[in-house]
């Protein structure tokens, strides 16, 4: 098998992108041998094993309609290649463990079924295709969030319940934004929702809002005593809320076309120091200061600790965590 890096995917998501695929004669396959040999199997509406490993006779996948059974795998091949190099190129970590080997993903994982999901056991993500099988849940986000549910698993390992629970799921929405962003993809741009591309709500509205997460009737915006009770994909609300203040600060703004007003719980503005250094920080945070069952309180004392790091505790970025925390209640 030889590497190539110039298989086309006809994704349903982001439109023609190029694939990492490898060769064999006339055979290719979804391998990716360029990215630690990160796989993409056909479950064929299975639930168990890992199906088949996408091959064929030429090295175009998919058509960008649902119908054709190698486009979800395209998106997917996709999303996990481009997390791979964001973790990589930014934040110079070379795989989910660090250790240049690749994960592998699993399309079409049992009928209509609404959720995407990542195992440790296995070391891989899962897709299902949504409702009617029309919307598989592989955009570039989700893929990014479930992969980074490995890498959470393999750096702070936050336990996934309570507030820990809530800063593991902000984590993966966290970076979800930050691959999005880093993708420059013209067919899905940067932004600050999470699974707006999926039409998981039937009505094309995102699944989570990081400005004002409580925009989608659950998620919470700021921390309060007992949040640790929220089933964590709401608790996770006031860590994506500090996210994006911290990139983008309070108020009204509109990036990538997308209009977004955010508040803060304390009423003091934040001003922003770009989603880049954010990103940079909250990464150093999770792999260098939070624990298994660090919570709100030590995730401020842990980005304020990688902020210090990074760009010294007298810097605008420093004031700029505290006063982030501060508009989502978590004070000294
Ligand atoms: N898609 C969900 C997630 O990654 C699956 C779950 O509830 N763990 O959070
Ligand atoms: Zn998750």
């Amino acid at each position: 098998w030889q590497a190539i890096e110039t298989g086309t995917g006809n994704t349903q998501y982001s439109g023609t992108v190029t694939l990492g695929t490898s060769q064999s004669g006339s055979t290719y396959t979804l391998n990716d041998t360029g990215r630690g040999g990160h796989k993409t199997y056909n479950l064929n509406r299975g639930t168990s094993g890992t199906g088949t490993l996408y091959s064929g006779s030429d090295d175009v996948w998919g058509n960008g309609a649902a119908t054709n059974t190698e486009t979800a795998a395209a998106d997917a091949h996709y999303g996990a290649a481009l997390t791979w190099d964001y973790y990589k190129n930014v934040q110079g970590r070379t795989g989910i463990r660090g250790d240049g080997v690749g994960a592998y993903s699993r399309v079409h994982y049992g009928n209509a079924y609404v959720n995407a999901f990542w195992d440790d056991s296995c070391f891989c993500m899962t897709y299902g295709d949504g409702t009617s099988n029309t919307h598989p849940l592989t955009s570039i986000d989700v893929a990014a969030h479930e992969m980074t549910h490995g890498v959470t698993s393999n750096t702070a390992g936050l336990n996934y319940s309570g507030e820990s629970g809530g800063l593991n799921e902000a984590t993966s929405d966290i970076f979800a934004a930050a691959v999005e962003f880093y993708a420059g993809n013209s067919s899905d741009l940067g932004d600050y929702l999470v699974g707006e591309k999926i039409n998981i709500n039937g009505d094309g509205t995102p699944l989570r809002y990081m400005d004002k997460p409580s925009k989608d009737g659950a998620s919470k915006d700021s921390w309060y005593s007992g949040i640790g009770s929220v089933d964590v994909h709401y608790s996770s609300g006031p860590a994506n809320h500090f996210f994006y203040l911290l990139s983008e600060g309070s108020g009204t703004k509109t990036v990538n076309g997308v209009t977004y007003n955010s508040p803060t719980s304390d009423g003091l503005p934040v001003t922003g120091i770009g989603r880049d250094k954010a990103a940079l920080i909250w990464f150093k945070a999770l792999t260098t200061k939070f624990t298994s069952t660090t919570n709100y309180a030590g995730a401020r004392t842990g980005a304020l600790a990688a902020a210090g790091e990074l760009y010294g505790t007298t810097s605008a970025e420093y004031k700029a965590v505290q006063d982030a925390f501060a508009a989502i209640n978590v004070g000294a």
